[in-house]
């Protein structure tokens, strides 16, 4: 498969200037008609004319009235065409039922939808599909169904058939229809001009009582983008669609989002508090598109991260306004960390804004979401506050209806503003995350930090120049007063030194408060230093980040056999316990460990092979270590986290139910299990059953619960994922692997449906103790799955090979159980464009 290049783009030979269509609904034969008028383009002088198209059965198609034979191409067809405006009319065929890569028009259970980001609606159609292409759509569906829907507002509707206006201009990704049996959850929104909004959330019948959360936070949404941004929605309907087969979580479709089940449907029975807070961030990330991503859309797929970045950015906020803005920011990091950081360590490596892909699927990707909001924080950590809602003001008024770029962003911070980001403008550009090196001096009362930064290689990227990092920094005098509140250093150059004067002691620094910029921190620093800082530090995130800190210094001195500074973090991690000032999800965070990934890399950059078999250990060694120093405080503190209250899914009652599941897994380890069998006997809500049903397969003492949980949930199909999740999540290194083969045995192991796919090998992947232990069984067992599954959905097979992207850290054995694993999946005829990208990449 060949790439296609940043630097080839040309603007479209042809405009849209409306579209209508036609559907008439058929499992195996529905009949698309298309209208559509097409204008030449002032911008360009050729006058070609080409249409997108795949696996579509072309029926007819005419010129102005009159009936033509186009020339069917690779992806599309070409025609002779007028050299002024004309219209176009085609009629195609295509097979919902048969259409299992859920892109284009599909069927799921029974209700047919779309799936049109981001090359999709060549599957529905012929059309210029290319975002940079904007056309009014009207659509009329004709089928035996009782409810007919796609984006913008009804215009009439009888029996069999619905039509719609969509008056704003989009790109065809944007388009969306749905018919099927359903039901609706209504509400309404006034806007802030006075309008008033139906609103819509559409489910099956049966899951009606899921659906008050979602509407409520698709209102909230509402309201928070007027406050905050000044943006109104612009349509008189707004309607979601939960769909039970569904590659990703959700999609912005205009007026018409459609949404994986399991990020829109919610109760306190069926959802934990974790699904909760994911619902309501997707709930807000969908309908924040709306102005950044539809009404201002991408010019072409490079500029991907002008509308997931923002709008990351922007739902992260919400997120932070709505709970706790300290926790929230804590869990984007561990989340960065997780997925960004690893990907930018590894052989996917990309840039926020790539130069080139083969398949733009591969690039729905952490670099683009979860890197390109953190550029988005730095820009505002630049600017301020003020500058940067003025800024946003004026891309949205000069931007507003257009197809736009990154570059077309970043201008007009710097026209509103009048900074020069040039610099800045490389972080879109360089891939890998920068180290920054700290080191310190203290001379006749003046500090001074001495940094450091250097960005490792990258695939096709050797040599990488300076950074513009903000780094936010406070000091902390030596009886724990706060002596220079957080200031931004602005660092430019590879080696650069900031002073602080007028000190009466030396301090001890705060570094990358709210880590202000995507980078890794290196600085020697003392386990009394980090426990002085998680104890005094008034920067909730570097106070976590200390404890973190500490957590992974005597994690590594136990994986390498060095002195573990095991009192220090025992000692600071009970203070900081015992101290109810803190909320309690806060010390919920505290108390977690950092991830089995994390410290496989951190090894690796200190040139340490890791054993995943050693890392694990350590865990489990440090846990036990806490559970045992921890005691006498579980019982007072896990009794003060009971909630008694009817359940709601708030932060409040969040933070207690999380930091009581914490210090339950420690209390396990002391009962073997008897406080979790308590828990899940009695537990009302979901967040409570998981966590105790996790323990008790901690201790192998599930099977009850597990069978338990099977008859209670047998007919849910998001909670079935849970009980598949669980047993591989919690399953013994050495049993991992066999755990999961058992589970793809399962009649219920409904593969072809990604949730549960994922549920599955997303498990397997995450339990890195199992996924890499030296039997390769997991390994084998993935690849032999990815490949089953590439057929039958290329998009997922090709995310879940990510499972082995980091194979370069481990020994020669693993390196060679992986890389024949992959060069097996590369080696399978007919494999899909998207996962032979993945895998040469990864193999590089
Ligand atoms: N913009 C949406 C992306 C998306 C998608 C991309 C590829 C294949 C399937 C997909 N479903 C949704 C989701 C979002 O970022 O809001
Ligand atoms: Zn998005």
């Amino acid at each position: 498969p060949q790439p296609i290049y940043l630097a080839d783009y040309t603007p479209p030979n042809w405009l849209v200037e409306e579209v209508s269509l036609t559907f008439v609904l058929d499992p195996r034969a529905t009949r698309v008609r298309s209208t559509i008028r097409f204008t030449p383009n002032p911008a360009t002088t050729s006058r070609d004319f080409f249409l997108h198209g795949e696996q579509l059965k072309l029926i007819r198609a005419a010129i102005d009235g009159a009936g033509i034979t186009p020339e069917l191409v690779d992806g599309g067809l070409k025609a002779e065409v007028p050299g002024t405006a004309f219209t176009w009319e085609s009629e195609v065929e295509i097979s919902p039922q048969t259409n299992t890569a859920l892109e284009g028009l599909y069927m799921s259970n029974g209700m047919y939808c779309t799936q049109c980001e981001a090359e999709g609606f060549r599957r529905i159609t012929f059309y210029p599909d290319r975002p940079d292409v904007m056309a009014p759509f009207k659509v009329r569906i004709e089928g035996d169904l009782p409810v007919l829907l796609s984006n913008g507002n009804p215009t009439g509707s009888g029996d069999g058939w619905a039509e719609w206006h969509d008056p704003w201009p989009k790109p065809a990704y944007l388009f969306a229809l749905v018919a099927g049996e359903l039901i609706a959850r209504e509400d309404s929104f006034t806007t802030m001009s006075g309008k008033e909004v139906d609103l819509k959330l559409w489910v099956r019948p049966g899951d009606e009582g899921k659906t008050a959360f979602g509407m409520e936070a698709l209102k909230a949404s509402m309201k928070w983008d007027e406050q905050v941004y000044g943006r109104e929605y612009d349509l008189d309907i707004f309607q979601i669609v939960a769909v039970s087969d569904f590659n990703m979580g959700a999609m912005e479709n205009k007026g018409l989002n459609i949404f994986n089940t399991s990020a829109v449907l919610a109760s306190s029975k069926t959802s934990t508090d974790a699904n909760f807070e994911r619902i309501e961030a997707i709930i807000a990330h969908e309908y924040f598109h709306n102005w950044t991503g539809n009404r201002i859309t991408c010019r072409d797929w490079f500029q991907l991260s002008l509308k997931e970045g923002l709008t990351v950015f922007r739902d992260q906020q919400f997120s932070g306004d709505m709970r706790s803005k300290a926790v929230c920011r804590i869990n984007d990091v561990i989340a960065l960390r997780g997925r960004q950081f690893r990907e930018d360590n590894g052989p996917l490596a990309h840039q926020v804004q790539p130069d080139s892909f083969v398949e733009i699927n591969n690039f729905y990707t952490a670099t683009i979401y979860e890197k390109g909001a953190e550029l988005i924080g730095m820009m505002k950590t630049l600017v301020g506050e003020e500058e940067y809602y003025k800024a946003l003001d004026l891309y949205f008024t000069r931007h507003d209806g257009e197809a736009a770029t990154i570059e077309d962003w970043v201008r007009v911070f710097e026209d509103s503003t009048g900074r020069d980001l040039t610099q800045f403008r490389r972080w879109y550009k360089q891939a890998g995350t920068p180290r920054l090196k700290v080191m310190e001096d203290f001379k006749d009362g003046t500090y001074t930090l001495h940094f450091e930064q250097e960005t490792p290689p990258t695939p096709g990227q050797d040599k990488k120049q300076p950074q513009h990092i903000p780094i936010a920094v406070g000091l902390i005098g030596p009886n724990g007063d706060e002596v220079v509140p957080t200031r931004v250093l602005e660092m430019t150059e590879t080696k650069q030194s900031f002073t602080f004067d007028g000190l009466g002691a030396k301090p001890t620094p705060s570094i990358l408060r709210h880590f202000s910029a995507p980078v890794i921190v290196q600085r020697d620093s003392s386990p009394a230093e980090r426990a002085f800082l998680l104890a005094h530090d008034t920067d909730p995130f570097n106070k976590w980040e200390a404890g973190r800190t500490l957590a992974k210094d005597v994690l590594i001195a136990m994986v390498t056999g060095e002195d573990a500074p095991l009192s220090n973090y025992l000692e600071a991690l009970a203070v900081m316990l015992r101290d109810d000032s803190l909320d309690p999800a806060f010390r919920a965070l505290a108390l977690g460990l950092p991830g089995q990934d994390d410290l496989a890399q951190t090894l690796f950059d200190a040139g340490v092979t890791p054993d995943p078999q050693k890392i694990h250990r350590a865990g489990e060694t440090l846990k036990q270590a806490t559970a045992e120093h921890l005691h006498d405080l579980l019982p007072r503190l896990s009794a003060e986290m009971e909630v008694n209250a009817p359940f709601k899914p708030n932060a409040e009652q969040a933070g207690k139910r999380a930091l009581g599941l914490e210090l339950l897994k420690l209390t396990n380890r002391m009962d073997g299990g008897a406080a979790a069998q308590a828990l899940y006997d009695k537990a009302d809500n979901m967040t409570h059953r998981l966590g105790a049903l996790g323990c008790l397969l901690d201790v192998e003492k599930g099977a009850d619960a597990l069978a338990d949980f099977r008859s209670r949930f047998d007919g849910d199909a998001l909670v079935m994922d849970k009980w598949f999740a669980m047993q591989v999540a919690h399953a013994a290194p050495e049993k991992a692997a066999d755990v999961t083969a058992t589970l793809t045995q399962d009649p219920a192991f409904n593969w072809k449906n990604p949730n549960r796919f994922r549920a599955v090998f997303g498990a397997l992947a995450m339990n890195q103790a199992g996924f890499h232990h030296v039997s390769g069984k997991a390994y084998a067992l993935t690849a032999d799955w990815l490949i089953k599954l590439d057929p039958v959905n290329h998009q997922i097979a090709a995310r879940m090979t990510t499972a082995f992207e980091t194979w370069r850290r481990y020994d020669a054995d693993r390196q060679d159980m992986i890389t024949s694993a992959l060069r097996r999946i590369l080696a399978t005829d007919g494999l899909s464009r998207d996962s032979q990208e993945m895998v040469r990449r990864m193999l590089g």
